[in-house]
C-alpha cells in the first residue's frame, strides 16, 4: 500500500507536490461517502489502522492516556498528547485528527492548541464543550458543560488561529452525554457551526443508536456530523449513511482489542511456562518488522551503498 516512508512524503509535500493532510481530510469532509476513521493509540496502531483502509485515524485522548495507564481526565498535558499524537503522524501517510479533549483551559489555551497542532502538521482537532479539567464521557460522573457562548468563543478563538484554511475544527457536542436532551444538543451544535466550526461531533452513551439517529434527522445540515459509535455498536453504516452522519470515528477498539489480546497471551504464558500454545495465533517479529519499516531500512542502505 505505501509507496513513500513518512520521511519522504513529509519532504514531498514541504516541496509542493502532494496535497498537504490537512487538505486531504477537507476534501474527505466535503465528499458525500461515509468516512470510516479508525482510533488509535500509538504509532503501531496507526500503521495497523492505515495498512486496513481506514482514511484517516483518531488520536485518542482515551487511548493515548490509556497506554500510559493514566484515566482519561485530563491527566495528560497538551505537550504529552501533542508529542503523542506527532508519533502517530509521522507513523502513517492519512490524515490524523486529534482528540483534543476541552482545548486544554480558556479560549488562550486553544489558541496555541491550534498553532501547535496546525504547526505539526496534524490535519484537524476536535474540542468539546466540557469543563476544564475533563471526565471521559462514559466514565459516571459529572459531565458538567460550559455555557454555549463561552464554548464559541473557544472556537473562533481556533479559527482566527489556524494559518491553513483547510485546517479542520470538530466542536464536540455533550449536551446528550450530560442528559440535556435533544433540543439543548441542536441548540448547541447550530452555534458551534454558526461560530465556524467545520463539523460537529454528536457524542452519545445511549445503547440506543436512536438518539444520534434522530439528531441527524433533526439537523440543519449546516455542517458534516461525526458520530462516534462505542456504547450503540449495533447501528450501521448503512444507517449512519442514510440520515447523512458523514464520519464515523471507531475509537477504541484498537485499544480494547490489544488488552484482550495481552491478557490471553500473558494468562497462557503464565498457565503452560512456554509460549508453544500461542505462537500460531500471535504476530511474527517478520509482521512486527515490516510496520517497523525495516524493509525500508535495508533497501535505503542498498540505495545509497557506494
Ligand atoms: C476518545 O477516544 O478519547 C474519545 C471518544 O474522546 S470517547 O472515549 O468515546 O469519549
Ligand atoms: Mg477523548
Amino acid at each position: 500500500m505505501e509507496t513513500l516512508s513518512s520521511d519522504s512524503e513529509d519532504s514531498a509535500r514541504r516541496g509542493g507536490m502532494m496535497e498537504s493532510k490537512t487538505t486531504i481530510l477537507r476534501r474527505h469532509l466535503a465528499g458525500t461517502e461515509t468516512l470510516m476513521v479508525a482510533g488509535v493509540h500509538d504509532g503501531l496502531s496507526a500503521k495497523v489502522a492505515e495498512r486496513h483502509g481506514f482514511a484517516a485515524v483518531w488520536a485518542s485522548g482515551l487511548g493515548i492516556s490509556a497506554v500510559q495507564a493514566v484515566p482519561d481526565a485530563s491527566i495528560l498535558t497538551m505537550g504529552e498528547l501533542l508529542s503523542a499524537t506527532v508519533i502517530i503522524n509521522d507513523a502513517c501517510d492519512v490524515p490524523v485528527i486529534a482528540d483534543c479533549d476541552s482545548g486544554f483551559g480558556n479560549v488562550h489555551n486553544v489558541t496555541r492548541m491550534v498553532r501547535k497542532y496546525e504547526g505539526a502538521g496534524i490535519a484537524g482537532v476536535c474540542i468539546e464543550d466540557k469543563t476544564y479539567p475533563k471526565l471521559n464521557s462514559f466514565v459516571d460522573g459529572p459531565q458538567a458543560l460550559i455555557p454555549t457562548a463561552e464554548f464559541c468563543a473557544k472556537i473562533r478563538a481556533g479559527k482566527a488561529a489556524q494559518r491553513n484554511p483547510d485546517f479542520v475544527i470538530i466542536a464536540r457536542v455533550e449536551a446528550l452525554i450530560a442528559g440535556l436532551g435533544q433540543q439543548e444538543a441542536q441548540l448547541r451544535a447550530s452555534a458551534y457551526a454558526a461560530a465556524g466550526a467545520d463539523a460537529i461531533l454528536i457524542h452519545s452513551r445511549s445503547s440506543d443508536p436512536d438518539e444520534v439517529l434522530t439528531f441527524a434527522r433533526q439537523w440543519s445540515g449546516a455542517v458534516p456530523l461525526v458520530v462516534v459509535p462505542t456504547k450503540y455498536p449495533s447501528i450501521t453504516l448503512d444507517e449512519i449513511a442514510r440520515v447523512g452522519i458523514r464520519v464515523v470515528i471507531f475509537a477504541n477498539h484498537a485499544l480494547r482489542a490489544s488488552v484482550t489480546a495481552m491478557d490471553d497471551a500473558f494468562s497462557e504464558l503464565r498457565r503452560q511456562g512456554s509460549s508453544q500454545t500461542i505462537e500460531a495465533s500471535i504476530a511474527p517479529l517478520t509482521q512486527v518488522f515490516e510496520l517497523q519499516g525495516v524493509s525500508a531500512m535495508k533497501a535505503l542502505e542498498k540505495r545509497i551503498a557506494a
